[in-house]
């Protein structure tokens, strides 16, 4: 099955905590703390990978999450990182995030990866926030939290060559002839449901060829099978449009090669604007060689190039697949268009994480922020010194001036998350 989009959660491990530990060992009386880091999170990557050519599997399981990282333990000892989770892609998969619609990423070549989800990092264990007026830190550092979110995965084949035309022109045979692809074949109209890729082998090259189906005059009103795989001839450097010269159906090929075009233009100018190189197929087939004639005069008046071809019986079709070469060799190279890329670690989203919000709700005072959660969960509440660092990262943050303009005033109430407790200074 072919599917071109998915939609998928994914989430990144937390960071493990760090430990809050001391020294037991015998004859040292008063151990200093010797809690260890936690591990990294595990990230979720993406991979594109070039034996693949949907998204299918995305459509079977919706849900990837990393492994956390785990917690530091005594003696210095570091908590695992975890692994990272990589979901492989084929090329030409765009990562969209769901909630901005925004692209994250553009995975084009074999190999290109994505961090889509960073893991949390390790929390430090107690043995860092030993200073000389600490010596028995009872606290550590919470893991770093994990990042989850819906992403869109859309696939846009990458092809030198998309193959068009009317139903049953012979698109798919030609594919299958010049290719090892397996297309489905059959004489009646939208006998292939889905693009299929293949590769040519000519001289010591070779190039990617696309069978793009179901275009038909109103495609664009969504006929035939509309216009949903045209999105993936944009990537396209070249367009083979394939017309039966034959009449065999009884339709005129200039007035379906004008058919099909127009179809392009209204999906977007850019594809019509693309090279074409034009097949004159089933010339089996074909009643009196004027109507070849008249149609190739009427298409090289329009500044494309014409090839009689029969897929049937093979003719023809290696002077096509040599100019197809020779034109793929000569096209000023254009980058294939990549999208707009947003990077989502600039941005802002940094600062929003530092931010520390305050504000007064009936005569509670709540603060909220992200960091602040974190350092929140790392907080002993037994213990003055991570309650003074708790404190002293409020007020870097201008969150114990905020409060004071506020009006706040000594035992008023202060919420963090859901946990309420009185106003100190
Ligand atoms: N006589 C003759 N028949 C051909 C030739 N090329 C293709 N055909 C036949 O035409 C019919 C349609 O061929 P396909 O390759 O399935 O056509 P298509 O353009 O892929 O059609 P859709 O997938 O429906 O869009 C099949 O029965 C083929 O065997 C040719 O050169 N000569
Ligand atoms: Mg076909």
């Amino acid at each position: 099955m072919f599917v071109d989009r998915a939609r998928i959660f994914i989430r990144s491990g937390k960071g493990g905590n760090g430990s809050v530990s001391f020294r037991t060992e015998k004859y040292v009386p008063d151990g200093g703390p010797d809690g260890g880091d936690g591990g990294k999170g595990g990230d979720i990557i993406f991979q594109a990978n070039a034996n693949l050519r949907t998204l299918m599997d995305f459509r079977y399981k919706t849900k990837y999450f990393a492994q956390d990282g785990e917690n530091g333990k005594k003696k210095k000892q570091f908590g695992k990182n975890a692994g990272d989770l990589i979901l492989k892609v084929p090329p030409g998969t765009l990562i969209i995030d769901e909630e901005t619609g925004l692209t994250m990423a553009d995975l084009i070549h074999d190999g290109d990866t994505y961090i889509a989800a960073k893991g949390g990092k390790g929390g430090k264990g107690n043995v860092h926030y030993k200073s000389s007026t600490r010596q028995a830190p009872n606290f550590a550092e919470a893991g770093g939290f994990a990042e989850e979110r819906w992403v869109i995965l859309e696939l846009k084949l990458i092809a030198d060559v998309g193959i068009i035309g009317f139903p049953n022109v012979g698109k798919s045979t030609l594919l299958s002839i010049v290719t090892s692809a397996k297309p489905k074949i059959g004489n009646y109209h939208f006998t292939t449901i889905h693009p299929n890729l293949g590769v040519v082998e000519i001289f010591d090259k070779s190039f990617v060829i696309a069978d793009i189906p179901g275009l038909i005059e109103g495609a664009h009103k969504g006929l035939g099978l509309g216009l949903s795989f045209l999105k993936h001839i944009e990537r396209t450097k070249i367009l083979l449009h394939v017309v039966d010269i034959s009449g065999s159906e009884g339709r005129d090929p200039v007035y379906d090669f004008e058919q099909i075009n127009q179809e392009l233009d209204r999906h977007t100018k850019k594809l019509s604007r693309k090279p074409q190189i034009v097949a004159a197929n089933k010339t089996d087939l074909l009643q009196s060689q004027e109507k070849y004639e008249a149609f190739k005069h009427y298409i090289e008046n329009k500044g494309y190039k014409v090839f009689p071809i029969s897929a049937a019986s093979k003719q023809g079709i290696n002077d096509l697949i040599k100019h197809i070469a020779w034109e793929l060799d000569n096209i000023k190279e254009e980058e294939p268009q990549l999208e707009d890329i947003f990077d989502m670690d600039i941005h802002g989203q940094k600062d929003e994480y530092r931010k520390v919000s305050v504000r007064k709700e009936n005569d509670i005072y709540v603060l909220e922020g992200k960091q602040l959660e974190k350092i929140f969960n790392s907080t002993n509440f037994n213990d003055l010194e991570s309650l003074r660092y708790l404190y002293n990262y409020l007020k870097s943050r201008g969150a114990i001036e905020k409060l004071l303009e506020l009006g706040i005033q000594e035992g008023d109430t202060v919420k963090i998350k859901d946990y309420e407790f009185e106003f100190y200074e």
